[in-house]
């Protein structure tokens, strides 16, 4: 009896520390604030009366933080372990104890971080592997007699009981060792987190910090994509489940391969080579016709070009082949890192430095050319090397070798499927040819004649242009085209095709009803 209440206490310590790691662990993966451990030891801090807090920290002075954390952990071990004596004769009173815990969790998380997404995952998930462990752990002890810690004598088989209890000790013990582990690396990847914002913020980079849009770039119309995509907007596409968190001062860049010499670069060499700023509209090869995979941002960086010149390029080389500290890899002709356009390695977006989700501390921008085949982040390594000699990765994964941005034009106004009053409407959007700029676009209402709009200021080919078209809407149902020219004379082809393998084609059409 007292063996079995006592193992027990155990299996429900365990479960409850299962439980709190499993949440440790989405915590550092999600890069959440406060795990819901910590954030109940907050809510603690916050509902103890002023006078008994504060006479409690002077007395354990700076080690309250921690002394409140190590204090709320034993409280949720010892009710864990209450949680674990009831279930060896009631699973359901057992559960109710941990559902209480997880419900303190979740609580707790709410009431400091509501607004935050993806902030409850982590102590609802914890709380569900709490309640899994504690099923499982106690299984064995609710079916019955658990022998005593008796040495066993004799040859004959081992009683049934005492084989029990060895295996409640070994799965206890297995899940307590997964759980430190668990609990471990969630630790070290919210301090990795931690590091990257602490060194983010301290970067003083010599860009403008204060961004606005140059004059004339907008139409004026609501509804319209803003000329400048905010960080917080901007598309993310990235084969990382979680971004790579990379510090400025364990970054290095290599370049080799068919070059005069090898280079390696730290952060403080690339900034030394001085930083440029240019609005560069970057897209997905993924982005379908009407897609939103698209965004344009004023990015501080070095000239690739720059950067090559160092390592000196040899002859019969076409292409630099990136690779990102994660093993992500791209291909990129090395004419369009070596001409005129501005091709960065990038240290900022909109006068901030990158986040860690947009490639933090050094991407490859390369106007022109789909992100797949050019914009690497968390870059670390660029070969200088010939087309017939590497496969990037998604060129593996049956996309084009070479992927220059097509051609395209986006209705933003008015929505597809609006319903609107007859009349004169603004119809308008973006349209882009990176690196190629934008002369004409056209729209066309049910199949008529194509009629040209009015395109807002383009002060530079390398990023999206405004455009809008007042059209006099008539009563009944219509079907909105918009077809785009770039400066070479090449209109956006009709044909219509899906992403792969190397970008959409086709004019953006969208049905209204005007009443
Ligand atoms: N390391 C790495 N870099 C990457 C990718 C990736 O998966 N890994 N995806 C690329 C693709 S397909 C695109 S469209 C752009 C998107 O950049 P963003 O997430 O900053 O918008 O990043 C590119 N750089
Ligand atoms: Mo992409």
């Amino acid at each position: 009896m007292t063996s079995r209440a006592g193992l027990g206490g155990l299996g429900g310590v365990v479960a409850a520390g299962a439980g709190l790691a499993a949440a440790e662990l989405l915590t550092g993966y999600l890069h959440q604030r406060l795990s819901p451990l910590q954030a109940a030891a907050e809510r603690i801090i916050a509902l103890t009366p002023g006078a008994v807090a504060e006479g409690a920290i002077s007395r354990v002075g700076h080690a309250d933080k921690p002394l409140l954390v190590a204090g709320t952990l034993l409280g949720f071990f010892v009710l864990g372990a209450a949680g674990g004596v009831l279930s060896c004769w009631s699973l359901l009173g057992g559960e109710s104890v941990f559902v209480l815990l997880g419900a303190a969790g979740v609580a707790a998380v709410w009431t400091t971080a509501p607004t935050e997404q993806l902030s409850l995952v982590p102590a609802v998930g914890g709380a569900l592997v709490g309640i899994a462990a504690l099923a499982v752990l106690t299984a064995r002890l609710r079916r019955g007699q658990i022998a005593a810690r008796t040495p066993v004598t004799g040859s004959g088989p081992m009683p049934a009981a005492q084989l029990d209890r060895r295996t409640f000790l070994w799965t206890a013990g297995a899940v307590a060792a997964g759980a430190v582990a668990a609990g471990a690396i969630g630790r070290w990847l919210a301090a990795s987190t931690a590091a990257v914002e602490s060194a983010r913020a301290k970067l003083r980079l010599p860009i403008r910090r204060l961004v606005a849009a140059p004059p004339g770039v907008s139409v004026g119309v609501a509804g319209v994509s803003p000329w400048l995509t905010p960080v917080p907007a901007f598309y993310r596409v990235d084969t990382a489940l979680s971004p790579p968190q990379l510090l400025p001062e364990h970054w290095s860049l290599r370049i080799h391969g068919m070059v005069g010499r090898v280079v390696h670069l730290t952060y403080q060499d690339l900034l030394r080579l001085g930083l440029e700023q240019h609005w560069v509209t970057l897209c997905c090869v993924s982005n379908a016709v009407g897609g939103n995979l698209i965004g344009n941002a004023l990015w501080a960086g070095v000239p690739v070009r720059k950067v090559l010149a160092l390592a000196r390029p040899g002859g019969g080389a076409d292409v630099v082949y990136s690779r990102s500290v994660d093993g992500w890899t791209a291909t990129t002709p090395l004419s369009a890192l070596m001409d005129a356009r501005p091709a960065l390695l990038a240290v900022a977006m909109n006068g901030e430095p990158l986040t860690a989700d947009h490639g933090f501390p050094v991407r490859l921008v390369v106007p022109g050319l789909y992100g797949y085949v050019s914009a690497t982040k968390w870059v670390v390594d660029l070969q200088v090397t010939r087309f017939s000699d590497v496969t990037a990765f998604w060129t593996e994964r049956g996309w084009s070798a070479r992927g220059p941005v097509k051609t395209e034009s986006r209705i933003d106004v008015p929505r597809s499927g609006a319903r609107l009053d007859s009349g004169v409407v603004a119809v308008a959007g973006v349209a882009w040819a990176q690196h190629r700029g934008i002369a004409k676009v056209e729209v066309r209402a049910d199949g008529g004649p194509w009629r040209e709009a009015t395109l807002a200021a383009d002060p530079t080919v390398d990023s999206w242009r405004q455009w809008v078209y007042h059209w006099d809407a008539t009563s009944g149902s219509h079907r909105l085209q918009v077809r785009a020219t770039d400066d070479r004379g090449v209109t956006q082809t009709p044909d219509f095709s899906g992403p792969p393998p190397n970008g959409a084609s086709g004019w953006h059409t969208i049905g209204v009803r005007v009443a």
